[in-house]
């Protein structure tokens, strides 16, 4: 007699591969990382063909293809930057890349013809868009609950809206994104003091905590769900900067007490060619040591990390079978292409199970969320398709329950439990 388990048992391959698919693309995502605002943030909240054309990964690829001098592209309005970026990699060359195929899925998803020879019908359907209900249907189109933004205490247009104050949009969680202070000391002390933040080069105990009173209040004020940071590739722990002090005296301790996670993004060079402005930042292997000693040292804080640089994601891998604190994310920027996310997602389930976030899109304008969840689902689907099938082999099968419990576990539970929400 055949028990109530066994007939929800998924045996034959091709249903366990539609399941898998089905729930994957049905299962509602939390995008961890993104650099995305709400209308309310006005200039900053980007949207529509425009913006979308001139994303910095389209830009670095145009001027491989199109013979244009920097500045003359620079000085060119953003409309027409949008023309020759449609013009070059998507009428002069058939576009394969992934940021071009994120562009064709985005145009493919609002049933706008994705072999115009111009942006005129696109530009009329994204200017009669109303923003607040458009931003609703691309989050529905792309099957996101919320998404994480990076904010800056330090940037004078972002303080001015959040001191303005303003009914926050649930679609939109916050972070408080602190470079600016680590990265660069001693123009973040200027800019704190300008702001009437006291503070000394020299790091003196007051310094500290002014320092920390400052991270608590904009922790409040933004209601954080962690502090983040993106560090090069030569980035030592521990090591005899004011990086380190930074991060042991005021970071580490307030995570700590704030029970924040700390979000750290490694591996990148900015501005190897400042011609390309934010098009212009590399990558380069980084020391994961540096973060196990960090994890080893700082048991309390919870530590979300990705890697830059393909070479990094194994050692990530094993560093958080070492670390429980420690949860690998996404496939960062120069990572988040098929093949990349295929490869780094496979290891990750055979290494770490379901105790990983797989991916965050980064997304900088609006309905990049639909293409770049539409990318990262397919790949996350296809490879969990086999890890399943596998265990099918090995001789057990699973249940649609269990493939919606890991699935939602991967693309909102793990990140939830982190940041305590349910
Ligand atoms: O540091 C970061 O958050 C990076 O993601 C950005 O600086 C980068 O420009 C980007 O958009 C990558 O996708
Ligand atoms: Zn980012």
């Amino acid at each position: 007699m055949v028990t109530s388990i066994e007939s929800q048992l998924l045996a034959r391959t091709t249903e366990l591969r539609a399941q898998v698919e089905s729930i994957v693309n049905s299962t509602p995502v939390v995008d961890v990382h993104t650099h995305l605002f709400p209308p309310q943030f006005a200039e900053l909240s980007l949207w529509g063909i425009d913006e979308l054309l001139t994303y910095h990964y389209l830009i670095a690829e145009t001027f491989r293809s199109a013979r244009i001098p920097y500045d003359q592209f620079w000085q060119m309005s953003k409309t027409d930057q949008a023309d020759l970026v449609w013009k070059t990699l998507f009428v002069d060359n058939t576009p394969t890349s992934e940021a071009a195929q994120g562009i064709i899925s985005v145009l493919d998803a609002f049933g706008l013809d994705t072999r115009a020879g111009d942006l005129r019908d696109a530009r009329a359907f994204f200017n009669s868009q109303r923003l607040a209900e458009h931003v609703d249907r691309v989050f529905d189109i792309a099957r996101v609950t919320s998404v994480v933004m990076t904010n800056d205490p330090l940037d004078e247009k972002e303080r001015q809206i959040w001191q303005s104050g303003f009914t926050p949009d649930p679609h939109f969680q916050s972070s408080l994104r602190l470079d600016r202070l680590l990265n660069d000391w001693s123009r973040g002390a200027a800019a704190l003091s300008r702001y009437g933040v006291s503070v000394h080069p020299d790091l003196d105990a007051a310094t500290i905590s002014n320092l920390r009173l400052f991270l608590e209040q904009w922790i409040q004020r933004v209601n954080a769900v962690y502090l983040a940071l993106s560090l090069p590739a030569d980035f030592k722990f521990p090591s005899d900067d004011v990086r380190d002090r930074l991060l042991r005296e005021v970071v580490l301790p307030v995570a700590k007490e704030q029970g924040l996670p700390l979000t750290l993004m490694v591996g990148v060079r900015r501005r190897v060619n400042p011609q390309l402005r934010e098009a212009g930042d590399g990558m380069g292997r980084a020391d994961v040591t540096a973060i196990e000693r960090m994890c080893a040292q700082y048991p309390e804080v919870k530590f979300l990390v990705t890697f830059l640089a393909r070479e990094n994601q194994h050692e990530l891998c094993v560093a958080a079978r070492k670390f429980s604190n420690l949860t690998p994310f996404g496939c960062w920027w120069f990572l988040n292409n098929p093949s990349m996310v295929s490869e780094i997602t496979r290891e990750r389930f055979e290494l770490l199970g379901q105790s990983f976030i797989p991916q965050h899109s980064d997304a900088r304008v609006l309905e990049q969320l639909i293409y770049k969840w539409k990318h990262a689902r397919r790949q996350i689907a296809d490879v969990l398709g086999d890890s399943y099938e596998q265990l099918l082999r090995n001789g057990r099968a699973v249940t649609r329950e269990e493939i919606s419990r890991d699935v939602n576990r991967l693309l909102a539970g793990n990140f939830n439990e982190l940041v305590r929400q349910d």
